[in-house]
């Protein structure tokens, strides 16, 4: 369906949703085994099964209950008029080396959100901290071109090295007492797409294990005078990304994680946004979760104002969410959440009915 709107366009999380991109499970694989691999695993049990099976094929049964998410939520977002775009497969089984390092296998293309950041009517490849991860923008090239040949701008944040010194020697994660920290140097920007979330003409950024200062400080040059990128202070001894943490849902509602968000930028306070507290998630602590924290239950997909797609299973979150005046769309996303990560995580929009404004 022709748009009014650019082919790219995408200024916060809520206008009315035209385009998306949503990854795809064939050629995943399990992350191998990296310096930053305890940085952000949550459970320490989990560190041998990467040590021992980084690199393999996700056990197949693993693969088709997620395979079986990924349809439902394709099918509920084409149900609700959303253009829906795949990555292309590629060699994920390929062993890479570049000066600095070696990875024994890709990942995939689980997961677009982190490895684009579309700001207006630009995507930016994002600069990750992964090393397994750095080929990951090769699944987007073909749609990549294809949006810019239709006038997108398009642009690779200067690739990252990765050697090590990225990292900090003998890293230890925090304890839940201790001071926030990473295990990111400040030798070379580097960051997520997902550590960003938008929210027109401010960006929000948290440090993470995949996002570092000097990150953050691309991001505000590269946007320049017509973006403010604000550094949202947080805590997770394991922290990757922002979407489980902190996230502007609709103008005026700001949904946290209490665990997480330390300081609420005095803004939100200042313009009188809600601060609507995630209830605890609901999965059961027997479902397996390979890479992502339950917290993925907040990792949902604004369709408008008012529709989002929730994780089914996750009823307070859903229940909390009418009571905040939303219209809760449930699609079963627990079996891609083991392998992978949440509704916004295993997505990316491209277009969305909006122009760049302030809310604040
Ligand atoms: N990409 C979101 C991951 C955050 C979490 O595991 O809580």
């Amino acid at each position: 369906m022709a748009s009014d709107y650019p082919v790219v366009n995408t200024h916060n999380e809520w206008d009315p949703l035209e385009e998306i991109i949503v990854g795809i499970v064939e050629g995943a694989r399990i992350p191998p085994w990296e310096t930053v691999t305890p940085a952000v695993v949550h459970h320490d049990y989990l560190l041998d099964f990467y040590r021992q099976n980084g690199g393999q094929p996700w056990p197949q049964e693993l693969v088709e209950a997620a395979q079986k998410d990924i349809a439902e939520f394709v099918h509920i977002l084409e149900a609700e008029g959303v253009t829906v775009r795949r990555p292309s497969l590629y060699d994920t089984a390929k062993p890479f080396s570049t000066p600095d390092f070696e990875s024994l296998s890709s990942c995939g293309a689980l997961m677009p959100r982190d490895v684009l950041l579309v700001i207006g009517d630009q995507i930016i490849e994002a600069p990750m901290g992964w090393r397994s991860r750095h080929h990951e923008n090769h699944a987007y090239k073909d749609l990549c071109k294809e949006y810019f040949r239709q006038g997108a701008r398009w642009v690779s944040a200067p690739r990252p090295q990765l050697s090590e010194a990225s990292y900090k020697k003998d890293f230890l994660p925090p304890a839940e007492d201790e001071p926030m920290r990473t295990i990111l140097t400040e030798h070379e920007p580097l960051f997520d797409a997902a550590d960003v979330i938008k929210c027109g003409k401010d960006i929000f950024v948290a440090q993470s294990s995949c996002c570092n200062r000097a990150g953050i400080d691309w991001l505000q040059r590269h946007l320049g005078d017509a973006y403010t990128v604000h550094e949202v202070e947080v805590f997770d001894t394991h922290p990757m990304h922002i979407d489980a943490t902190f996230y502007p849902l609709a103008p005026g509602k700001l949904l946290i994680n209490p665990e997480r968000v330390k300081k609420i930028p005095e803004i939100f306070k200042k313009s009188g946004w809600d601060i609507l507290v995630c209830p605890p998630p609901n999965m059961p602590d027997s479902h397996p979760m390979y890479t992502c924290s339950k917290w993925l239950s907040m990792n949902v997909l604004m369709l408008d104002e008012e529709r989002v797609i929730v994780s089914k299973g996750e009823d307070d979150i859903i229940r909390a969410l009418k009571d905040w005046g939303f219209k809760p769309i449930e699609c079963s996303f627990y079996h891609f959440e083991s392998i992978a990560g949440g509704l916004h995580c295993a997505t990316v929009d491209i277009r969305r009915r909006g122009e760049l404004q302030s809310y604040f």
